[in-house]
């Protein structure tokens, strides 16, 4: 036993985790050797790090304080993203929604890079479906999971989201009682809304693709608009007619979420649901590909009193990419 650290005095046992009769209230994020999933303090989870020595569970000490519970879970689950090369190299919209999900629930993850042409190829390698057909075709996407400790493969994130909901019942909630009909319609109604900013976002995507992604998502997506990407994003007077049409969009959502704010911020009350992390991935992934400095994320940052930039800020607890 290392110096300074305490063996769990009691550990009971699940087929894919195992939960003490004890725990920390005081939160470490030092790097161990074992992530517990989440703690239980008071009736509210919170990310938790504990370590595995040897044949039992062991927690630093100055983490003990008080006897609450506390669960484990013996592996990470494999989070499949797209990289890229912007700080951290996350900033695909739909990997960042499971991201969000995973450190939102305090679920021990682990995420491998995969460029756009080796998605297919993965994706019937660890035997997840297609999420879509596209010109005929099965289409295969990221984000994908696989989580050892069922042995499960899924892709899309709004499946993968009731899974972990289902799978790990003691975590947080992305789909509260009585609102999955809710979310799957916003989620549909929010990427409607949002279509007219892709023809400014998609081509600046682009530039922060590595190598193989690049070439991958040029032949794609200039199929998709039928032009050079180059030639995507509108220029002169149609630039400004395009741009207040994606203003408008988002004045939409927010008249959305306004007339819910007596019992929000959220979506559907007090805490972040699936559909909130929805919508901030997508802001999130604008910022990174237009760049902190650009004109157009000043703008948006700006529209409807600030509610965008804010919403991220006050997920970057949920952003940390493992
Ligand atoms: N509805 C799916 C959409 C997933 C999706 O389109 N992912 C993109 C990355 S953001 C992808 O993998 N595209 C693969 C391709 O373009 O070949 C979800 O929410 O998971």
């Amino acid at each position: 036993m290392l110096a300074g650290w305490l063996k769990a005095p009691k550990i009971l046992q699940f087929p894919s985790l195992a939960i003490l009769d004890w725990c920390p209230d005081q939160l470490n994020t030092e790097t161990l050797r074992l992530e517990f999933r989440f703690i239980l303090v008071n009736q509210s989870c919170q990310p938790a790090r504990c370590s595995f020595i040897g044949p039992g569970f062991a927690i630093h000490k100055t983490w003990i304080d008080g006897k609450h519970l506390c669960q484990a879970m013996s592996e990470p689950i494999i989070l499949y993203d797209i990289p890229s090369t912007v700080p951290g190299q996350a900033w695909s919209p739909n990997p960042c929604k499971t991201r969000y999900c995973l450190n939102y629930k305090g679920l021990p993850y682990k995420t491998v890079w995969v460029e756009y042409p080796d998605i297919e190829a993965l994706s019937k390698k660890i035997g997840t479906l297609p999420t879509d057909v596209k010109n005929g075709k099965p289409f295969y996407s990221l984000p994908a999971i696989y989580d050892p400790n069922t042995k499960t493969a899924l892709a899309e994130s709004a499946l993968i989201a009731e899974y972990l909901d289902a799978t790990y019942p003691d975590t947080p909630k992305l789909f509260p009682v009585g609102t999955h009909a809710l979310q799957h319609a916003f989620v549909a109604a929010f990427m409607q809304t949002l279509s007219p900013v892709w023809q400014f976002a998609l081509p600046a995507a682009n530039n922060i693709l590595n190598p193989p992604s690049e070439v991958y998502f040029r032949r794609t997506r200039e199929a998709m608009f039928g032009k050079k990407l180059e030639d995507v994003v509108p220029t002169g007077l149609a630039a400004n007619e395009e741009w207040a049409k994606v203003k408008a969009a988002f004045d939409t959502v927010d008249g959305w979420l306004q007339k819910g704010q007596a019992d929000g911020p959220y979506l559907t009350g007090k805490e972040p649901a699936f559909a909130d992390f929805v919508v901030a991935s997508s802001i999130l992934c604008f910022k990174k590909i237009w760049g902190a400095e650009s004109s157009q994320w000043k703008d948006v940052m700006s529209w409807n009193t600030g509610r965008w930039e804010a919403l991220i800020k006050e997920f970057e607890k949920y952003e940390t990419i493992v």
